[in-house]
């Protein structure tokens, strides 16, 4: 059967999370044609995938939203200081309407090809649906916790309960009442889980491998005059979140933890305890660079676990020893440790007896201990960074293959680009500060660039534009540089590719904060792109 030709435009987006609908909102306003695919049946990315009980936002909701617009942002009602799933998806639909986003979004498609034409300098892509486009510029909004990762379990298929993943949980929800359940993963999603599905089910089983510290979240109503005190003066907090390294306005101690006394920092990390969030760790700005004075933090953290948790027997197994605070991304929990008081919680500890297979009622332990659950969920994190584009089968310049570039990790410039993959733009790419700061944040900075340099090509009437090889090196070594400065490097987390068997052990973003970043990139496109070659 003859081909249909492809579809011809300029921009093809992939993703309409908040990076692939801004981007879209941008490309619009330089008057070129534009498409987002999108594999899901709604726009939100992550927030549309991750309905899993407890899910919520470690970023205060005034702040976890775009700046671009200040009628958006005033118009705009957050009820709570962390808001939950639902309500941020409700604002990224209330997004797509406000700027008619959906007209040019087709749900439910996913990328599964692209490749470069060097005769056209186009790419063409090919959808699980069948359908063909081919466009001058392609960017991949395709998100940095997107691709969920599942332990190998032996014996899955035997297992006769529900197996649900926290990131990508059922549209209806799930109703655990009078469930036995079993819960493996303490990240995140986990520890935002645990409390909620202790409140439904007859029994939860939480299989815990590493220990994490979490502090608590205090989620709370907005009040009206916190809200107009924001809304007040939005667009300079804005501008002032965006010279903090993390692009979160916060109170940022100055001193380092060492120079103070012992009274005046457990005063300090106690007053951030009741405040709540993960603002915690701004107590001082040595916390991530000196093992002495993240211990202080840490030796804080783990005297609540001690305080909270009445067995102590279980609160020793949930304290963290293996890393430095902060060094895994830090959680926000409401009643996180304090679950573990209840009779109906149960914490399994895999360190001194994994999971050896699941069998028709649930799993078994290597100890030879059998848990019998109706439901199995795992909180068991994503392939971070690179997953959703090692998904897509891209094929750059001399047809290579991307996922064969990046065999040893990823290699951009910026976190924008990648060498021999011209007019592809990676939102939020790896090597860039993204998973490090308020998202929203980066993603409007980057979509700002990206939109600025397409329009740099379409008036220079230029046809390919892609980083010199000696720049990605560089910008590579650098990241690498950074983390290597840092505690960051020193635990087993999926910021250097470790929650995934056979990943490349690689720091996969940019630590040096988002004001330097940001200063460099403006600088790069003012030199008229230096580091990249365009033709
Ligand atoms: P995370 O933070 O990657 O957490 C995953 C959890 O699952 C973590 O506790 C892992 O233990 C555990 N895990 C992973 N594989 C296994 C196996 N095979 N057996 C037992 N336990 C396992 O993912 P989240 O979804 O919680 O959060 C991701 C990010 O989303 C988060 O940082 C926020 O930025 C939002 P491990 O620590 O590897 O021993």
């Amino acid at each position: 059967r003859e081909r249909t030709v492809p579809e011809s435009i300029d921009v093809i987006i992939v993703g309409a999370g908040f990076a692939g609908m801004y981007m879209l909102h941008r490309v619009r306003s330089l008057g070129l044609s534009v498409l987002v695919l999108e594999a899901g049946g709604g726009v939100g990315g992550t927030w549309y995938w991750n309905r899993y009980p407890g899910a919520r936002c470690d970023v205060e909701s005034m702040q976890y939203s775009y700046s671009f617009s200040d009628d958006l942002q005033q118009e705009w009602k957050w009820r709570e200081r962390f808001a939950p799933q639902s309500e941020i998806l409700a604002y990224a639909n209330h997004v797509a309407q406000k700027f008619d986003l959906v007209r040019d979004i087709r749900f439910e498609t996913r990328v599964v090809a692209a490749e470069f034409h060097e005769a056209d300098s186009r790419w063409q892509i090919v959808t699980d649906k069948g359908g063909r486009f081919s466009s001058k510029f392609l960017v991949m909004a395709t998100g940095c916790l997107s691709v969920p990762l599942a332990p190998k379990i032996n014996g899955l298929e035997n297992y006769r309960g529900n197996v649900y993943h926290t990131g990508n949980w059922p549209q209806k929800g799930v109703d655990f009442t009078g469930q036995t359940v079993g819960l493996v993963g303490t990240g995140s999603s986990g520890i935002q889980a645990t409390p909620e599905i202790a409140k439904q089910a007859k029994h939860l089983f939480v299989f815990q491998r590493s220990p994490n510290f979490s502090i608590p979240a205090r989620n709370c109503p907005i009040s009206p005059e916190y809200e107009a005190e924001w809304k007040r003066d939005y667009s300079d907090r804005r501008k002032a979140a965006r010279l903090a390294v993390s692009g979160i306005l916060a109170q940022r101690g100055q001193s380092s933890a060492l120079e103070v006394d012992e009274e005046t920092r457990s005063k300090e990390y106690e007053r951030r305890w009741n405040a709540g969030g993960t603002n915690f760790m701004a107590a001082y700005p040595d916390l991530l660079l000196n093992p002495d004075a993240n211990e202080t933090a840490a030796a804080f953290v783990r005297t609540k676990i001690k305080e909270i948790v009445k067995d102590a027997a279980v609160a020793a197994r949930l304290t963290p020893t293996d890393h430095p605070i902060g060094s895994k991304r830090i959680c926000a929990d409401t009643q996180y440790y304090d679950t573990f008081n209840r009779e109906n919680v149960t914490l399994v500890d895999l360190r001194t007896d994994p999971i050896e297979c699941a069998i028709e009622e649930g799993l078994r332990t290597a100890g030879g201990h059998s848990f019998a659950v109706d439901s199995l969920v795992l909180a068991t994190g994503f392939d971070a960074m690179t997953g959703a584009i090692d998904k897509v089968q891209i094929f750059g310049r001399n047809g290579r293959r991307l996922r064969d570039k990046w065999q040893d990790g990823p290699k951009t410039y910026l976190g924008l680009m990648t060498a021999g993959f011209p007019n592809l733009f990676i939102v939020t790419g790896p090597g860039s500060p993204s998973v490090l700061t308020n998202m929203i944040v980066a993603i409007e900075d980057h979509v700002d660039w990206i939109s600025k340099c397409i329009s740099h090509m379409v008036s220079v009437k230029a046809n390919s534009i892609e980083p010199k090889e000696l720049a990605e090196n560089e910008w590579v070594a650098t990241v690498a540089a950074e983390a290597a400065k840092t505690l960051m490097v020193k635990a087993k987390s999926w910021y250097l590719g470790d929650n995934k068997p056979g990943k490349p052990h690689v720091f996969l973003a940019y630590v040096g904060g988002l004001p330097k970043y940001q200063e460099l990139c403006d600088q790069v496109a003012a030199e008229g792109y230096r580091g990249f070659e365009i033709a």
